[in-house]
C-alpha cells in the first residue's frame, strides 16, 4: 500500500515536471513566433517606403524625364540649404497658359522695375515658398536693341517668376563696330554667368522673341531644347526640321558635350545650324514643346548694321564635325569691358575681337 502511494507521488512529480517543460517549450515557441511576425512587419514597411507609390508609378513620361534630368544635373534640391522649404512642383501652379503679346505701346524700364518688386540686383530671382528645381541663366546676345530689350524684360520677368525658376538675366553686349558674332556672345554668357552662380541650365534667347504661352518653361530637359518652335514670322511653323535658332536651352553637361558654340561665325546666319550639327554629331536629339505651347512673337525689325549674311556660313556648317573640337568653349577668348548691374539684368559689355583678315 505504502509502495503504491510512493509510486503515485513520484508519478505526480514527473507529470508536473513534464507539464512545466511543455509550458516552457510553448512559451519559447510563442515568443519566437511573435518576434518573426514583428520582423516581417517592419520588413514590409521598409519595402513600401522604398518602392514608388502607385501615384508615382503612374506619373506621365515628362515627370520621369525631369527626375532623370535632375540626377544628371546633379542638383539635389532637397539637400540644399532651403530653410526647411520643399522643392517646387514639377509643374508650377502659377502658370496661366496663352498670353497676349503685343508691341504697339513702348514700355519703360521704370515700369518694368515697378512691376517686378521681387527681383534682386542683376535680374536675379528665386521663389521664396519652395526650392526651384533648376538654376537657369538667361543669356541674351545684344548690340543696340534697347527697345527690344525693354519688351523682353517686360514680358519675360513675370513669366519666369510664374515658372518658379531660380534665374538670372545676362545681356552680353558686343562692344565696338565689328561684325556681330551671336554664337561667341552666347559662349561668353555661359562663361560669365558661371563665374557668378552655380547655374545648371542655360537658356539662349534672341532679344526680339517673346513666348506666347507661359507653359513653355525656360528650363532644361534631358535633351537640348528648342523653345521657339512656332514663330509668328514663319506662320507658327518650324521653317525646317533642323532649325535650332531663336531660343534654346542646354544643361551644363549638354553644353560641354558639344564644346559649347562656334566662335568664328561673323555676321548673320549658320551658327545655329552649326550648333545643331554639334548636337547631332554627339548623338543628342532635340526636345521641343508642342506647336501650340511653343508659339512666340518676334518684334519686327530691319537688318542691323554689321550683321550682313556671312558668305562663309555654308562652307562652315559643312565642316562642323572637323572644327568643333578645336573651336568652342575650350578656345574662347574675349575681354570684359564693363559690367553693369541693374535690377532687371546684368549687362556685360565685351570685346569679342574681329574676324580674321
Ligand atoms: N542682335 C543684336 N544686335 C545686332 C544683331 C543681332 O542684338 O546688331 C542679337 C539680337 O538678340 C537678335 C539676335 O542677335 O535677336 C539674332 O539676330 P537677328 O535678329 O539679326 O537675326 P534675325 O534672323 O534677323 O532675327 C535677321 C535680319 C532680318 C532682316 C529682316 C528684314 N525685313
Ligand atoms: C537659315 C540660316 C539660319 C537662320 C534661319 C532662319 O537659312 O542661320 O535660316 O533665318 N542658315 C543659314 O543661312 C546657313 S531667319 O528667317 O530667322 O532670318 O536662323
Amino acid at each position: 500500500m505504502r509502495d503504491s502511494l510512493g509510486n503515485l507521488s513520484l508519478l505526480q512529480r514527473i507529470c508536473t515536471v513534464v507539464v512545466l517543460l511543455c509550458f516552457v517549450h510553448i512559451s519559447v515557441t510563442l515568443l519566437y513566433y511573435l518576434r518573426t511576425l514583428d520582423l516581417r512587419g517592419s520588413f514590409l514597411q521598409n519595402q513600401q517606403a522604398n518602392s514608388p507609390s502607385p501615384n508615382e508609378a503612374k506619373e506621365p513620361a515628362g515627370v520621369t524625364e525631369a527626375h532623370r534630368l535632375r540626377s544628371a544635373l546633379g542638383s539635389n534640391v532637397s539637400g540644399e540649404a532651403g530653410g526647411g522649404l520643399e522643392p517646387c512642383p514639377e509643374r508650377s501652379p502659377l502658370l496661366v497658359g496663352p498670353l497676349r503679346i503685343e508691341f504697339s505701346n513702348p514700355v519703360s524700364l521704370d515700369l518694368v522695375r515697378s512691376e517686378n518688386p521681387r527681383l534682386s540686383s542683376g535680374g536675379r530671382y528665386k521663389p521664396t515658398d519652395c526650392i526651384a528645381l533648376q538654376k537657369v541663366a538667361m543669356i541674351i546676345p545684344f548690340r543696340n536693341r534697347d527697345e527690344h530689350l525693354k519688351f523682353w524684360l517686360y514680358y519675360l520677368h513675370p513669366i519666369l517668376q510664374r515658372q518658379q525658376l531660380d534665374y538670372g538675366v545676362y545681356i552680353i553686349n558686343q562692344g565696338g563696330e565689328e561684325a556681330f558674332n551671336r554664337a561667341k556672345l552666347l559662349n561668353i554668357g555661359y562663361a560669365e554667368a558661371l563665374k557668378e552662380y552655380d547655374y545648371d541650365c542655360f537658356v539662349f534667347s534672341d532679344v526680339d522673341l517673346i513666348p506666347m504661352d507661359d507653359r513653355n518653361t525656360y528650363k532644361c530637359f534631358s535633351q537640348p531644347r528648342h523653345l521657339s518652335v512656332s514663330m509668328d514670322k514663319f506662320g507658327f511653323k518650324l521653317p525646317y526640321n533642323q532649325y535650332f535658332g531663336g531660343v534654346s536651352s542646354m544643361s551644363k553637361q549638354q553644353f560641354l558635350k558639344i564644346n559649347g558654340f562656334p566662335n568664328d561665325y561673323w555676321g548673320w546666319g549658320g551658327e545655329d545650324d552649326d550648333i545643331f550639327n554639334r548636337l547631332s554629331s554627339r548623338g543628342m536629339s532635340i526636345s521641343r514643346p508642342s506647336g501650340e505651347i511653343g508659339k512666340c512673337r518676334m518684334i519686327r525689325h530691319d537688318r542691323d548694321k554689321q550683321n550682313e549674311p556671312n558668305p562663309q556660313r555654308f562652307d562652315r556648317i559643312a565642316h562642323t564635325r572637323e572644327t568643333m573640337n578645336r573651336d568652342g568653349i575650350n578656345s574662347l577668348s574675349y575681354k570684359v569691358i564693363k559690367v553693369e548691374k541693374d535690377l532687371l539684368f546684368t549687362k556685360i559689355t565685351v570685346d569679342v575681337g574681329k574676324p580674321p583678315a
